[in-house]
């Protein structure tokens, strides 16, 4: 199970290559190679400029965090206090666990070098001395490569004191999760980082005030630091021409579900759902009805004309009633059952919650799971739906941290856009699409 599924990658031509370009190839994991198509050199030039111009080109770059927040990198870098004199942490968010997302696992595993070159540069910037990678606990192979490649690195002196005569020192440490999505909530993250349970914290203070172990702390996904080694490497002009006016650069998105084609595709921000789906993707294998946008958090969508010709970045996505999200587009078939469909995140994130507060751990992983279960097993009543409704009320902007509203992105929107299905699974126990039959269950 951990090894790597085919690659289904494709560059556009019409855009120069960048963080996918080399995924996929021969030894592509290696220092030898990736030295060999100008690796390493960002990071040069980054020493050459000084660590503020870092700062202020990723700034110019328009570069927002590929974790699924879309929050400006710059901005976020230039939060660390620079002369506080206390030991500074940058941590790469590499725990991908969303449903639907999978696009970090092939950086981690196939392109290490640019993602330790990222954070060599963000470290410089930052003035931090230690980068910590915390790898999802199931990426065994991928935490393989990542370990592997920093140990090349350092013997190679990228890694270690005075790192090419710059006079900076910067040492990075792989972390294995234990295959807790909550686990990729940024200070749950921190907490399991220094040995404790991996509960959230309340924010702020943020991470930047006070993150591992009370100190400074910034925290990225592997796409953004990857963004930043290209954005280094290419200068600023180049990152900002790509994309739209408030989301720029090239993004990662990922498709699968009912699609022919599944896989990553690398393309500017703005791409159509419509260019995803069928010139990427090549088509739905069947008829589809709802869209999911960026990874299962995010809210369902109808899949209309007007969805299809809605731009993938983070503005169009809001203003369609969702969010881009982790840029993980899951398309679902209308012969599929959106009660049990909906059912099957309910329980992903149930069996995800830390447990800490109770809206999260008495609403989702109880009474959601168990109202969802009693629909689809035929027992619901008339009046289910409100209750739902009224349960997720009394659990929506009442929890801890992002969790239990991120169960509530697609019961919610599916309720919205199929309540016919809802109701008649409530009124007379009898989906209106029955299951199917799965490979599993053949
Ligand atoms: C300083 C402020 N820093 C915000 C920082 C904050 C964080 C970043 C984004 O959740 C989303 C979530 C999921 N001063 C700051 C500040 N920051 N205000 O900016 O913060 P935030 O709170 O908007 O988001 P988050 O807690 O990082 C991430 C969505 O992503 N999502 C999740 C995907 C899951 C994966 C995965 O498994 N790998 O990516 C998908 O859509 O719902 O909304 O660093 O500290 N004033």
């Amino acid at each position: 199970p951990n090894t790597p599924q085919p690659i289904t990658s494709a560059l556009d031509p019409r855009f120069a290559p960048t963080l996918y370009a080399h995924v996929g190839q021969p030894d592509s994991w290696t220092l030898a190679m990736y030295r060999s198509h100008g690796g390493y050199e960002a990071v040069k030039r980054a020493f050459s400029i000084g660590p503020d111009a870092v700062i202020d080109e990723v700034k110019k770059s328009g570069l927002r965090g590929r974790g699924g927040a879309g929050f400006a990198t710059g901005l976020k870098w230039s939060f660390m206090p620079l002369k506080d004199g206390k030991p500074h942490y940058i941590i790469c968010n590499a725990d991908e666990s969303e449903p639907g997302s999978f696009k970090d696992r092939y950086l981690l595993s196939e392109d290490p070098h640019q993602l330790i070159e990222g954070m060599i540069i963000a470290g410089y910037a930052m003035r931090a001395s230690v980068g910590y990678i915390y790898i999802r606990g199931e990426y065994v192979h991928a935490a393989e490569r990542v370990w592997a490649a920093i140990h090349e690195a350092r013997e190679a002196g990228l890694l270690g004191k005075n790192i090419q005569g710059s006079g900076f020192d910067f040492e990075l440490h792989v972390h294995r999760g234990a295959g807790a999505y909550i686990c990729g909530e940024e200070t749950a993250l921190m907490n399991s980082l220094e040995g404790l349970r991996a509960n959230p914290r309340l924010k702020p203070p943020f991470p930047a005030a006070a993150g591992l172990y009370g100190l400074p702390t910034t925290i990225n996904n592997v796409e953004t630091f990857c963004a930043a080694t290209q954005i280094l490497r290419y200068g600023w002009e180049w990152h900002a021409g790509m994309g739209t006016e408030k989301s720029k650069g090239m993004k990662l998105f990922q498709i699968s579900g009912a699609v022919k084609r599944p896989g990553v595709y690398e393309l500017p921000l703005g791409t159509t759902f419509r260019e995803l789906i069928f010139d990427w993707g090549g088509g739905p294998t069947e008829d589809i009805k709802a869209i999911i946008p960026g990874g299962s958090s995010c809210p369902m969508m109808p899949y209309t004309d007007k969805i299809l010709d809605t731009g993938m970045d983070y503005e169009s996505v809001a203003a369609a009633g969702s969010m881009l999200g982790t840029g993980g587009v899951t398309l679902i078939p209308r012969a599929d059952c959106i009660v049990n469909a909906t059912w099957n995140l309910v329980r992903f994130y149930a069996h995800e919650s830390c447990g800490k507060c109770t809206p999260c751990r008495e609403g989702i992983s109880g009474w959601m799971t168990r109202m969802y279960e009693k629909q689809v097993r035929g027992h619901g009543q008339p009046g289910d739906v409100e209750l739902i409704l009224d349960m997720s009320d009394n659990i929506g902007g009442k929890s801890f941290c992002a969790l239990a509203d991120a169960c509530l992105g697609p019961v919610l929107s599916s309720i919205k856009l199929f309540r016919e299905e809802y109701d008649a699974l409530a009124n007379t126990g009898k989906p209106m699409y029955p299951a199917r039959k799965r490979w599993k269950d053949v």
